[in-house]
């Protein structure tokens, strides 16, 4: 028997045609003509009622939120993760191996526009590193959504997508490989299990990657801030350590363990069972051990770098076992082995060691003297000890990485995964979110301002919710709240939470979008902190704002201006934007829990870019693409236009029965107002293509 193959859509784009698992195949779709045919051609009209729409600017009732999540409800269902808003990719967890990521799907995606394939974070990557290339421009890709809605994989995948894609010399190669055996390394001293995500970054990090003229990965740059110190010593109930302790531990050489004087149990030490939790059935710590010791190999560490590294990894669980002891306000050590090998391992002597934990310097009259400390205090200054010792560590680290990186600039991509969870920082990532919205509502309605002009298209204005009220509630000189914060900090005398909270209702109360909640007072454990205050701002119509406050406040300023700095670095270049997703807590495959996710579309503001991407128009299309891909339906255009583009395509839309109110036409572009009209062609389309095949299949039957 013959095989008649039938080409049916000769050009590159697809708005929505199902394919395996539902998801839209690409051009040159090429089908086998049988009876199957008419059962495609079927299902091919009622795809979108089952897989949903692949932008979310397509939906119809593009306002509502229910729809929106139906959408979202549909796709997962069907294994279909990513959507696009526009040219924003938003993400859905799926908390299983997908098979989507192989090397055929990267060259599935390879120099191929937006539309023509189905949404996918490749597309992103992809559509970045062109606009780089053609354009010159930097480029940077935002990833944001709340702690395990897969920020750290989205950034993984488009390493890795660049690592495979990018054109490499021998040398590119070694950047490649250090890029990529970069998160190994910075994800065991930086990550850790919390009850959010079995491996939760724990830092923030900001990444570049730079490019030479050939389009090729010569370097790179990491920078982090806000490293979560406070886990070395401590975990709440269910959370962990950072994963390199229980590698070490699990995985290390007998003579290794031997020579830092640890026994391969985390239950021994003291800073590994706060949380009660030393295994994680998605974690194997042992096999970790190994990735993470030949990927320091392979980043450039010497031997003896790696020993220190490890000296100082095991001085940290020996600090966590020094018990005191003797009277209550004068401490000493009564763990002696401890600090034999705590000596040892750092390199200093035994006395010096004792008396830096037993003691704190003075200075009485002009005379530095050595006073001793009580059993609280000499605990908090061994854990202060424990946390620097770490903290310094992981700078290093990473500074180490960056060195073995480091190559001449040319262009940059960068991602940015910002994740900070302690109270503080709670503020500080609410805040920098708030910054990030602004920013991207800022861009993208100038975008949309500048095609409309470009195209010569009147522009009508947007209603939408400016936050730029919230950050100026925030960061505002002399009215803002980080500034009153630090006016009252520097106050001498009796400053505390409650006349910070006082003095900000005077001057904040009465803001539309300020509410105070509750203020409680909450001792830190250590004498040099300051009170903690917790207010809550809630945004009418927006994110539940809530803001815990931990002195020393300067720590606010710093980080508004690192923010501020930022900002100015996102807004040199042309950002692409990731939103992700967490479709339950359980981090179960399969689970679309609507109540969270709905809070995430909120708190994404995702209705709200939806909004502006669908300011005037759903849809919009180059003229030859356009024509090329409906010139069928119209006698006039069909099998070829010799004429102008855009009178091809007035002939085309006519012929369909386009209204003046449903499109415009541009100086090279069609914009359609409705997706119910592009969607009308659409099934015109389809119904075309079934005739044409049950025709030719009739042809072929006749032949046999
Ligand atoms: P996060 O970066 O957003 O959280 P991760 O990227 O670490 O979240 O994702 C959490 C977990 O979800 C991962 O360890 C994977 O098991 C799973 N996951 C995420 N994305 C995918 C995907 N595309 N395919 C399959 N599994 C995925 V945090 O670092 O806590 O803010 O701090």
């Amino acid at each position: 028997m013959m095989e008649l193959k039938i080409q049916l859509i000769p050009t590159g784009e697809i708005i929505l045609s199902p394919g395996k698992n539902g998801e839209n195949h690409c051009h040159n779709c090429k089908v086998v003509a049988s009876d199957g045919v008419r059962a495609m051609m079927e299902s091919a009209l009622t795809a979108r009622d089952r897989v949903g729409v692949q932008d979310f600017v397509l939906l119809e009732n593009y306002t509502s939120e229910a729809a929106f999540i139906e959408n979202l409800r549909k796709r997962f269902k069907e294994n279909l993760i990513y959507t696009y808003i526009g040219s924003v990719l938003v993400s859905v967890n799926p908390y299983k191996d997908l098979e989507i990521y192989t090397k055929n799907h990267m060259e599935r995606y390879r120099g191929v526009n937006f539309y023509e394939v189905s949404p996918h974070i490749y597309a992103v990557a992809d559509n970045s590193y062109r606009s780089m290339r053609t354009e010159g421009k930097d480029q940077c890709i935002l990833i944001s959504g709340e702690s395990g809605a897969g920020k750290t994989e989205a950034s993984k995948k488009i390493l890795q997508y660049y690592a495979v894609t990018c054109p490499a010399s021998e040398q590119v190669q070694t950047v490649k490989d250090r890029l990529l055996q970069s998160n190994p390394v910075l994800e065991a001293f930086g990550n850790a299990k919390t009850l959010r995500n079995d491996n939760s970054s724990r830092f923030g990090k900001y990444m570049d990657i730079q490019f030479d003229f050939k389009g090729a990965p010569v370097g790179g740059h990491i920078i982090n801030y806000l490293l979560e110190k406070s886990r070395v010593v401590h975990q709440n109930h269910g959370e962990r350590n950072f994963h390199i302790f229980y590698q070490l531990i699990e995985g290390g050489e007998e003579d290794l363990l031997r020579h830092l004087g640890l026994e391969r149990n985390p239950q021994q030490y003291q800073y590994l069972i706060k949380g009660n939790c030393p295994k994680v059935s998605s974690i194997n710590d042992r096999s970790d051990w190994k990735v993470v010791r030949k990927a320091l190999t392979v980043i450039g560490f010497s031997e003896n770098e790696v020993e220190e590294l490890l000296n100082i990894i095991a001085s940290v669980l020996h600090l966590g076992n020094v018990q005191y002891g003797g009277e209550d306000s004068n401490a000493c050590i009564t763990s002696d082995i401890q600090i034999k090998y705590l000596a040892r391992l750092l390199g200093v002597n035994v006395s010096v060691l004792t008396e830096a934990l037993t003691h704190k310097k003075i200075i009485a009259k002009g005379e530095e003297l050595m006073s001793p400390l009580n059993l609280e205090q000499a605990s908090s200054a061994r854990d202060a000890l424990a946390k620097a010792v770490y903290g310094r560590t992981f700078t290093w680290l990473v500074n180490k990485i960056n060195a073995s990186l480091t190559y001449t600039v040319y262009t940059l991509i960068h991602t940015v995964d910002n994740v900070f969870s302690s109270p503080f920082e709670q503020f500080c990532i609410n805040y920098c979110n708030e910054k990030l919205q602004q920013l991207f509502i800022e861009l993208t309605l100038k975008s949309e301002q500048d095609e409309y002009e470009a195209e010569g298209i009147t522009w009508e204005p947007v209603q939408y919710f400016n936050n730029k009220i919230i950050c100026d509630l925030v960061e505002e000189k002399f009215k803002g709240i980080i500034s009153i914060l630090d006016e009252e900090c520097l106050r001498p005398g009796d400053a505390s939470d409650l006349t910070f909270l006082e003095k900000l209702e005077d001057t904040v109360g009465g803001h539309a979008h300020f509410v105070t909640l509750q203020a409680s007072v909450f001792f830190a454990p250590f004498a040099t902190q300051r009170p903690l205050a917790f207010i809550s701002l809630s945004p009418a119509n927006h994110l539940s704002f809530i803001i815990f406050l931990c002195l020393p406040l300067q720590a606010a300023t710093q980080f508004k201006a690192s923010l501020a700095k930022l900002m100015e670095i996102l807004m040199s270049k042309e950002p692409s934007y990731v939103r992700c997703i967490k479709p339950n807590d359980s981090k179960q495959s399969g689970r679309f829990d609507e109540v969270l996710i709905r809070h995430q579309v909120k708190y994404l503001g995702l209705m709200e870019n939806l909004r502006v991407r669908r300011a005037g128009f759903a849809y919009r299309r180059r003229y030859e693409v356009f024509l090329q891909r409906y010139k069928s339906l119209c006698p006039g255009t069909w099998p070829n236009w010799d004429g102008k583009l855009s009178d091809g395509v007035s002939t085309l839309v006519k012929h369909l029965g386009y209204k003046p109110e449903e499109y415009k036409m541009g100086r090279s572009k069609i914009f359609i107002r409705f997706p119910k009209t592009l969607f009308a062609t659409e099934d015109a389309l389809e119904t075309r293509k079934h005739s044409l095949a049950t025709k030719l299949q009739a042809g072929w039957k006749g032949y046999s």
